[in-house]
């Protein structure tokens, strides 16, 4: 059988602005949803619990808050390093850079009429590097970076004008970067915005009253944000693709027994129900009954779905990070993951914060979302979060993590032979950043280390891993080599 791999796969690395970019308040840049989260020692492992929706009060109790350090305001410092990690992507051969553009950034409060020219700069001084470096940007245009005036003033997404002023934003973006960016991605994550509704979608305990009916009354702005940027990117950039993107934490049933096969397929739609709107452009009829027994209607204006069905998406991008488990009548046993907590899998190892290790899950998730769907998959997010250990000579050993991105990749040149169209692979936090989750910098998953401890002290100088090496060699040899 022939292994290689197709030979323009996007061989990469991924970070989000959020995490990554810092330069906080600087050159124009309004305030974020992920700005108001502090470091708090007693949440950083295994994230069983849900986060807790901030109130308006805490949001504006936060931002002027002298006494806990906000990491993600500093990411890893890339604002001042923009040169400095372009060369080391491209050292490291990278056909792909997936990165998110902050949307206050370029709109510090969301509902300006024109954007800022500094932000708009910054964006395009990166790609005009990564250009001379041969490496396509691969752009998310949100990552869990909203506008904090946008969800003071409008209540986020749950607000029907919020979608016009997204609507600007791509517009905008879209016609300045038309000759850099041939590859989008709409909303990350947009499957978790029940766990994720304030990051992403602006949403604060406070302006909704039934939290369910305000999360998919948001998912559906969402969808009609995203068929306008897809409609926009098509006339605007018509080489370029445009895809949605899954938090595809794939699940099994606890046992044979049937109610838990019922329900874990019943789960599994419920995450799928926002790429079948995104990739076949309707809502499933499963919702019904869904919507029926949570007593809730969202509200569809007149030509809502018609965009929706004639804009859809050119591709799926995943985050895989780790499988779970669903049974109908759940244990007290839960293990961590991004965001939402899972049963046990007793088969699986499992990470140091509690996240579940199954590289054949990937393959299975693959074949499983390809065949539902029929269009590319790119895997935008996959790798470990661990700590590493500096050794006298500064070099670091991580073996775990060449380990388990050696598995992953081999079952996603596995699914390729099955027949998979697999767009490319983007290590997750190629360079540590970070942690969502737990907003930590201990929790690192990079090729390339960051001198910073969990309060922001250290030098922020770059060095390069073990696993820098091992993933150069890897893309060298087009996966050949792994
Ligand atoms: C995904 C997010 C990323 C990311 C990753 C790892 O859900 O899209 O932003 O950070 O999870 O999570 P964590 O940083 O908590 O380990």
């Amino acid at each position: 059988m022939h292994r290689a791999f197709p030979k323009d796969f996007l061989w990469g690395g991924a970070t989000a602005g959020s995490q990554y970019e810092g330069g906080y308040g600087l050159g124009g840049k309004g305030s974020s949803t992920s700005d108001i989260e502090y470091f708090q020692p007693s949440e950083v492992r295994k994230t069983l619990k849900e986060k807790r929706v901030p109130t308006r009060e805490d949001v504006l109790k936060s931002m002027d808050d002298t006494l806990n350090y906000y990491p993600k305001r500093f990411g890893s410092d890339f604002y001042h390093r923009v040169d400095e990690d372009i060369e080391l992507m491209a050292e490291l051969g990278f056909k792909a850079y997936r990165m998110s553009l902050s949307w206050p950034r370029i709109f510090p409060k969301g509902d300006e009429e024109n954007p800022n020219k500094e932000g708009l700069r910054f964006y395009e001084h990166i790609f005009k590097k990564l250009r001379e470096k041969h490496i396509q940007p691969v752009v998310t245009l949100s990552h869990f970076e909203f506008p904090i005036h946008l969800a003071l003033e409008y209540d986020g997404w749950i607000n029907r004008k919020t979608i016009g002023f997204f609507e600007r934003y791509v517009k905008t973006v879209f016609e300045r970067y038309k000759d850099y960016v041939k590859y989008w991605i709409t909303f990350n994550e947009i499957n978790i915005l029940n766990y994720s509704g304030f990051l992403s979608a602006g949403i604060t305990s406070d302006s909704v009253h039934d939290s369910k009916a305000g999360y998919y009354q948001a998912a559906h702005h969402q969808f009609i944000g995203s068929a306008l940027a897809v409609k926009w990117c098509h006339e605007i950039i018509p080489d370029a693709k445009i895809g949605a993107m899954l938090s595809r934490r794939y699940t099994y049933p606890k046992t044979s027994k049937p109610e838990d096969v019922y329900e874990n397929y019943r789960s599994s739609q419920l995450t799928q129900f926002y790429s079948d709107v995104q990739v076949r452009g309707e809502y499933p009829r499963y919702m019904n009954r869904h919507f029926d027994e949570l007593g809730i209607s969202i509200k569809v204006e007149e030509g809502d779905l018609d965009l929706i069905k004639n804009n859809t998406v050119d591709f799926l991008s995943i985050s895989y990070y780790s499988t779970g488990v669903v049974s109908a009548v759940p244990e007290d046993d839960f293990v961590a993951g991004n965001l939402a907590p899972s049963e046990r899998n007793s088969f699986l190892e499992q990470t140091e914060w509690g996240w579940q290790i199954d590289d054949i899950g990937l393959r299975t998730c693959l074949n499983d979302l390809y065949d539902r769907y029929r269009v590319p998959i790119f895997i935008v997010e996959n790798g470990l979060g661990a700590v590493d250990i500096v050794e006298e000579d500064g070099s670091i050993n991580d073996e775990y993590r060449i380990h388990y991105l050696k598995r992953h990749i081999q079952q996603v040149q596995e699914a390729i032979l099955d027949g998979v169209e697999v767009m490319g692979y983007t290590i997750w936090g190629w360079i540590d950043l970070v942690s969502l989750t737990t907003s930590q910098m201990e929790k690192r998953y990079g090729l390339v280390y960051v001198d910073a401890d969990d309060y922001g002290q250290g030098t922020y100088d770059r060095s390069r891993k073990k696993s820098f090496d091992w993933y150069k060699g890897v893309i060298e040899s087009n996966g050949k080599v792994l």
